[in-house]
C-alpha cells in the first residue's frame, strides 16, 4: 500500500488547487447572492479541459486516473460546492456511462463536445414519485418502428435547464420492474423536451436545478444507452460514479469549513485570547481535520477500485455516507465558530452549512447508504455483486472482486 501521489497525480491536484483559488473562489459570494448559473465560469473551466479529466484522448480528454479526479472535485468542493455540482454531474453522471455503455458512434458524437464544456449534459433519473425508490419510474417509452416515444417527467436534474443533451430514464414494460427500464440519450431540442429552473433552494444557489418535461419526444432507437431493459444497470452504474464524486465534494467541505474556521479562530478574540486557543474551539477544530482524513482516504480508497476496474459500490456507498454526514457537522461547526457571524450571510461558513446539506439527500439519501451497506453486511444483498467477497480482509485485496 502507497499513500504517496504520484508526481502527475500532484501536479493535477495543484492546477484544480490553482484553478479553483484563482478563478471559482472570487466569484463564489456573488453567484451565490445572485442566484444564478455562471455561463462565463462554464466557459473557463471547458477552456482549462477540466470536463475532459477522465476522458481517454482519443475522446478529447486528458485520460487521468480517479485518484487525480477525486483530488480535482475535492478543490472545486472546497471553494464551491455549485460549481462542484456541475463538474461531477458533467463527467460521473453523463461522461462515464456513456463511456462505459454507449456504443462507438455514441461516444464520438457527445464525449469531444462534452471534454470541452461545448455540450452540458444532464442525468434524468429522478421523478416527483421515485426518489430513492428509482426503479417506480412513471415516464414511459414506447417503440414506434425506428423511433422511441417518450413522455413523462423529471425533478431535481443538477444542469437540467442548460444540458444539451440528457440521459433519461424511462419504463417500457411495467411487468418487468427494474428489467423494463430502458435509458436514452435525449438531444434537449428535440420536439416535445423542455426544463424549468427550480428557484428559490436552501443551497447551491447558482447550481442549476431543474424539473424535466418530456411530451411525446421522439427519440431515434440508436439514442438507446446501454441494450433494451438495461437502463436501471445503466443508471445505477452512473450513481456509482456520481456518488463518488459527491463524496469527493463532501470531503472539500470539510476542508473548505476546516480552513475558514482554523483562520477565523487564530483571528477572533474573547476573554483576551484568541478563540483558537480555547479547548473546545480546538475539539471542533480536531474533529473537522480527523474527518476530512478519514474521508479522503475512503474516496481514495473508492478510486483504486475503480481504476482496477472492479466493481466498488460498497466502497462507493461508505464514502458518501461519511463524507456526506461529516460534511454535516463540520460546517455546523464552523457556523459554531465563527458565532454570531456564522448566522451572517457576509461570512462564509453560512453558504457552506446550506451547500452542505444536500450532501445527504442527493445520489442516495443517508439511509438508502445505510441500508446498502447493512443488507451488504448481512448478506442479504452483497453491495458489489453476488460473487464479491464477505470476508472483510478479503475484501482488502480488490482484485478478486467482480469486475463491473
Ligand atoms: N451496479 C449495477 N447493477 C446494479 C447496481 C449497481 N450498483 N445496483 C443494483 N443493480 C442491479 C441489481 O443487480 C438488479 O439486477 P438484476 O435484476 O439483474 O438482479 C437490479 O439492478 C435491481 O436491483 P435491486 O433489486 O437491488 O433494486 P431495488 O429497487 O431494491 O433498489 C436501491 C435498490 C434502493 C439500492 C436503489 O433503488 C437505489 O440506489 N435507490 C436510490 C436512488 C438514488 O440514489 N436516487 C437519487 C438520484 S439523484 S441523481
Amino acid at each position: 500500500m502507497n499513500f504517496d501521489l504520484t508526481p502527475e497525480q500532484r501536479e493535477i491536484w495543484l492546477w484544480a488547487k490553482e484553478f479553483a483559488d484563482k478563478e471559482i473562489a472570487p466569484r463564489v459570494e456573488e453567484n451565490d447572492h445572485k442566484a444564478e448559473f455562471d455561463f462565463d465560469l462554464l466557459k473557463k473551466i471547458g477552456g482549462q479541459g477540466f470536463f475532459g479529466a477522465i476522458l481517454p484522448e482519443k475522446y478529447g480528454g486528458q485520460g487521468i486516473d480517479h485518484i487525480a479526479y477525486a483530488l480535482m472535485t475535492e478543490e472545486i468542493a472546497r471553494v464551491c460546492s455549485s460549481t462542484r455540482t456541475l463538474f461531477s454531474v458533467q463527467i460521473s453522471l453523463v461522461e462515464k456511462p456513456i463511456l462505459h455503455y454507449g456504443t462507438e458512434a455514441q461516444k464520438e458524437k457527445y464525449l469531444p463536445k462534452m471534454a470541452t464544456g461545448e455540450m452540458i449534459g444532464c442525468f434524468g433519473l429522478t421523478e416527483p414519485g421515485a426518489g430513492s425508490d428509482a426503479v417506480n419510474q412513471a415516464t414511459t417509452c414506447k417503440q414506434d418502428g425506428d423511433y422511441w416515444i417518450l413522455n413523462g417527467q423529471k425533478t431535481w436534474i443538477s444542469n437540467g435547464s442548460i444540458a444539451d443533451v440528457a440521459i433519461v430514464m424511462a419504463q417500457a414494460d411495467s411487468s418487468k420492474g427494474s428489467r423494463g427500464i430502458c435509458a436514452f440519450l435525449v438531444d434537449t431540442k428535440t420536439e416535445g423536451f423542455s426544463a424549468r429552473y427550480i428557484k428559490p433552494k436552501l443551497g447551491l444557489h447558482s447550481s442549476d436545478t431543474s424539473e424535466l418535461f418530456l411530451d411525446n419526444v421522439r427519440v431515434h432507437k440508436d439514442q438507446m444507452l446501454g441494450g433494451y431493459g438495461e437502463g436501471f444497470k445503466v443508471a445505477m452504474y452512473s450513481l456509482d460514479q456520481g456518488r463518488f464524486s459527491v463524496a469527493a465534494g463532501a470531503v472539500g467541505v470539510i476542508q473548505g469549513c476546516l480552513d475558514i474556521s482554523t483562520q477565523y479562530a487564530m483571528e477572533r478574540e474573547a476573554f483576551d485570547q484568541k478563540i483558537g486557543e480555547f479547548q473546545m474551539v480546538q475539539q471542533m477544530i480536531a474533529e473537522m481535520s480527523m474527518n476530512a482524513e478519514a474521508g479522503r482516504l475512503l474516496v481514495l480508497r473508492a478510486a483504486d477500485k475503480k481504476d482496477k476496474g472492479v466493481r466498488n459500490t460498497r466502497e462507493t456507498s461508505m464514502a458518501k455516507l461519511f463524507c456526506g454526514d461529516m460534511a454535516q457537522k463540520a460546517a455546523y461547526n464552523a457556523v459554531q465558530i465563527f458565532g454570531g457571524y456564522g448566522f451572517s450571510e457576509e461570512y462564509p461558513a453560512a453558504r457552506y452549512y446550506r451547500d452542505a446539506r444536500v450532501l445527504t439527500l442527493y445520489e442516495g439519501t443517508s439511509q438508502i447508504h445505510n441500508l446498502i451497506l447493512a443488507q451488504d453486511e448481512l448478506g442479504i444483498r452483497p453491495a458489489n455483486g453476488k460473487n464479491a467477497p464477505s470476508n472483510p480482509v478479503d475484501r482488502l485485496s480488490s482484485q478478486e472482486l467482480l469486475s463491473v
